[in-house]
């Protein structure tokens, strides 16, 4: 019988594992040639034989400043995401700013206009967090009517999570005196002005944050250098990079990426607009779509769960299509807003099996099945796609997409 079990069990069965290793003859294969030794570098990569793990780009040939690339989930570990295969998501290409020459506004109702350099912005101090970046578009393929056949992070790879580093934005907005009748901030990108995006005023005085530093160095160009605007817990698109203008306002700027873009229709017509968090969703990266299990036996099914209104509080497992439900284990740290790994010890007996995972944030919201989605949501939907992801393993192992 396949069945969820104590990690106790797992450790044991680990142990046994690793007694069989001194057994091996040597820990090369034989005939193997000796490793060549290399010197020092003044900048690190991955090891020669993991330079496969690389994200996927989607982009058309005929607007080429447009379009994604994926984060490899499948691929990797912990919690955090390198910073060379953080997702990226531009409108109109990369700006090449020339730091010396950048600068950020903050004008519109303000007591004084400021304008910062570099430098100014590197005298303030400082805040770290490490928080999940997510499109609002990321896992759209959900609403397919067939599932989608692709590796986790082709379908489900633009969101990543990295340790942000900044200056928290209510000490610059206290600093030029917002008026008290204002309730909106229109921000903008060096990119172009068409990526501008409108915000509540309270989000940016709550825990937004100016960030100059991703992963302990300084942004990446594509994450938004030298400066990008980082919203704990909000879709992306409002978290503008390359952010070089603030502009302090009473109403929004229904601007086309919060009018024509990043609105959900409902099934009665209706379109939710300005819907910034996003919400509780997790998957099993392993096992996950294009693996394939050698055999009955042990495995850890483990994965990733996060929601942009708080901390993970629960995951549970199923490997029955949902019918039964059991805890995983919630690996530390658990962060606000922040990716969380959980783990489950599983033994498969070899038989088809359907293994789901779904997540409880700590305000008590329940990441949806595929068909309460739906229900609620309609058949039109696009953006913020978060029901629970269904992973069939069939009898030889293989594991695909389904809808369970
Ligand atoms: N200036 C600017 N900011 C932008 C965008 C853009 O095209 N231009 N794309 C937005 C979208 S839709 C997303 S999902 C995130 C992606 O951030 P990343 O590329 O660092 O992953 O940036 C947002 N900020
Ligand atoms: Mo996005």
């Amino acid at each position: 019988m396949s069945e969820f079990l104590d990690r106790r069990a797992f450790l044991q069965a680990g142990l046994r594992w690793s007694l069989v290793m001194p057994a091996l003859p040597g820990l090369a294969a034989e005939g193997a040639p000796a490793p060549q030794s290399t010197g020092f570098s003044n900048y690190g990569q991955p090891a020669p034989s993991e330079r496969h793990v690389i994200r996927l780009i989607g982009s058309n040939p005929r607007m080429p400043g447009n379009g994604v690339s994926w984060t490899p989930l499948e691929a990797l570990e912990g919690i955090l995401t390198p910073s060379g295969l953080h997702f990226e998501r531009h409108h109109n290409g990369i700006p090449e700013i020339d730091p010396q020459h950048f600068a950020l506004l903050i004008h519109g109702m303000v007591q004084q206009p400021l304008r910062f350099d570099l430098t100014d912005l590197l005298r303030y101090p400082r805040q770290s967090r490490a928080l999940f970046l997510e499109c609002g578009g990321n896992s759209n393929a959900g609403w397919h009517a067939e599932p989608m056949q692709k590796p986790v992070g082709a379908f489900h790879g633009l969101v990543s999570c990295s340790e942000w580093t900044g200056v928290p934005l209510r000490l610059l907005l206290a600093e030029a005196g917002i008026d008290p009748r204002a309730r909106w901030v229109i921000a903008t990108g060096a990119d172009t002005a068409a990526t501008e995006v409108s915000l509540p005023l309270a989000k940016l005085q709550d825990d937004a944050l100016l960030a100059l530093y991703q992963n302990g160095e300084r942004l990446r160009l594509e994450n938004g250098y030298p400066l990008r605007l980082i919203l704990p817990g909000w879709e992306g698109v409002r978290q503008i990079k390359w952010l070089t203008r603030l502009e302090v306002t009473d109403r929004p700027a229904m601007s086309r990426n919060e009018t024509a873009q990043y609105t959900q229709l409902l099934p009665d017509g209706r379109a939710r607009q300005f819907d910034f968090v996003m919400g509780p969703k997790s998957l099993i990266t392993s096992p996950s779509h294009g693996q394939r299990l050698p055999g009955a036996g042990l495995y850890e099914v483990s994965g990733l769960a996060w929601s942009g209104h708080g901390a993970v509080a629960a995951v549970d497992v199923s490997q029955d299509g949902g019918r039964h439900w059991v805890p995983a284990r919630l690996e530390a740290p658990v962060l606000d807003r922040c990716f969380t790994r959980f783990r489950a010890a599983w033994q498969w007996d070899g038989t088809p099996a359907v293994l789901q995972s779904r997540v409880r944030d700590q305000l008590g919201n329940l990441q949806p099945g595929r068909a309460a989605l739906i229900a609620e949501r309609g058949r039109n939907g696009y953006f913020h796609y978060n029901a629970v992801v269904s992973w069939a393993v069939d009898g030889d192992g293989a594991v695909r997409h389904v809808y369970a």
